[in-house]
């Protein structure tokens, strides 16, 4: 008889776990607080109070299903998969009991004849890999980018001590442009003078005063005439393609490394004047127009230096551009400046240059441009995210062609996708240490599995 008491009170007790199993059923633990076996059920949208028993008794009673979480009975109801071991998530509750295995947990074919399997703790595990996986690559990824801000530093500071010898060099340039420039049109004065009076043999016999020569020799009009400028324009007299000599220089000017008027007028003046000593490169005395001579050589020497000068400020501004370009707040993309990347993607080889321009190869052989280097227009928080490139070749019928690239996180620098959403406008993907952050999101995500 008590035997029998107990195995009563034990199927009741069975048989009421199997009821409050099956009433909760289909609910998250956010959730439970409105589900209270012992008292009435409120659906949750508040419009209606029914008996705690009608709770996922297969009938829907509430607007917004939420009397039947566990069963198909709502058309709006959501079954909750509690999938322990892997991710929660809602499903429609409709698929309650249809047949086919939702939630990894199987949870949802409570009644089904279909006999699903628990996967969650494969699933798990197979999720927690690829996160670890993730989170060991933005490590690397991490690290690379710190060494990429030292290489992209050291580039920033060679550029700029390239920049500070570029500008010596230039004003070093001016002032001798400045020389050559009065020099040139000291030769066309001298042209002037001596051209009227026409016979060169006429002139053959010295009519430059000492004062004359010393001034033509005296380049940056300091009032001496210095070894370099001797070298620069006196050569022996029937050996002209050799230039002189340091010492043979010094011994001209008697000894000295500069002479003024008076000791020119002794020393180097008096082997001037004598027809068998040395001569001045452009010598009024030669057998040639001298006059036509000494302009020549001063309006080469003159465009060689402007050439040089041109070149050396071309320089200083190509640098400076470089320099003022953005290449974010530590100068982590500064390594990106003078590198492209490729990927061929059908019949188009597509070429990209960071903070340079964009371009399209066909198999053909025709070259597109899909925009030149315009800014930063990443989204708030992530300013360095993308790249935008504009004023490409026009599109047939339409705008200029453009190209948006996004930077993703990789160990490698590398162009991973070209596509071409809309006619002549063109995304890409680019791959980069550098747009490698900290993943705290992941990193909850992951802890939470
Ligand atoms: C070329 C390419 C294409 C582009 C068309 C537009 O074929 O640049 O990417 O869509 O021109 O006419």
């Amino acid at each position: 008889m008590k035997m029998q008491h107990h195995i009563i009170i034990v199927v009741i007790l069975w048989s009421t776990a199997l009821v409050d199993s099956r009433k909760i059923r289909g609910i998250s633990l956010a959730y439970r607080r409105f589900y209270k076996e012992k008292k009435s059920f409120l659906c949750i949208d508040g419009s209606k109070l029914i008996p705690f028993e009608r709770v996922n008794d297969d009938y829907c009673d509430c607007l917004d299903g939420s009397d039947e979480p566990g069963t198909a009975a709502c058309t709006n109801g959501r079954f909750y998969c509690i999938n322990h071991g892997f991710r929660p998530h809602y499903i429609q509750s409709s698929r309650v009991n249809d047949g086919i295995c939702d939630c990894c947990d199987a949870s949802d074919e409570y009644n089904s004849r279909m006999r699903c399997l628990n996967t969650c703790r494969d699933l798990g595990q197979r999720e927690r890999a690829e996160v670890e996986d993730q989170i060991r690559a933005v490590n690397e990824g991490l690290h690379l980018k710190r060494q990429l801000i030292k290489e992209g530093i050291n580039i920033w500071q060679e550029k700029q001590s390239q920049l500070r010898d570029l500008q010596r060099v230039a004003k070093e340039l001016r002032t001798k442009l400045e020389a050559h420039r009065k020099r040139k049109l000291n030769a066309e004065g001298l042209m002037g003078l001596l051209k009227p009076k026409g016979d060169v043999a006429g002139k053959k016999k010295g009519r430059e005063s000492p004062a004359d020569v010393f001034q033509e020799l005296d380049f940056n009009k300091d009032d001496s005439v210095t070894v370099d400028e001797v070298q620069a324009n006196i050569v022996n007299r029937g050996d002209e393609e050799r230039g002189l000599t340091e010492e043979e220089a010094v011994a001209l000017l008697g000894g000295h490394r500069q002479a003024d008027l008076s000791l020119f007028r002794e020393t180097l003046w008096k082997n001037l004047k004598s027809d068998d000593g040395v001569k001045m490169k452009a010598d009024p005395r030669s057998d040639e127009d001298p006059s036509i001579n000494a302009e020549e050589s001063a309006a080469a020497s003159l465009k060689t230096i402007e050439e040089a000068y041109e070149n050396v400020r071309m320089e200083i501004r190509d640098l400076e551009e470089s320099l003022s370009t953005d290449y974010g707040t530590d100068k982590e993309f500064m390594y990106l400046q003078s590198q492209c990347f490729e990927l061929t993607v059908y019949e188009y080889t597509y070429v990209l240059c960071p903070f340079n321009q964009v371009t399209q190869k066909s198999s053909t052989g025709t070259e597109v441009s899909l925009g030149k280097w315009l800014s930063w227009t990443g989204r708030p928080g992530n300013h360095y995210g993308r790249m935008q490139f504009d004023r490409g070749e026009p599109c047939w019928q339409g705008p200029a062609r453009s190209t948006l690239v996004t930077l993703t996180c990789g160990t490698e620098t590398a162009l991973r996708s070209v596509k071409e959403p809309s006619k002549c406008q063109y995304i890409m993907e680019l791959q980069t240490p550098v747009a490698c952050q900290q993943l705290q999101r992941q990193l909850r995500e992951h802890s939470e599995l």
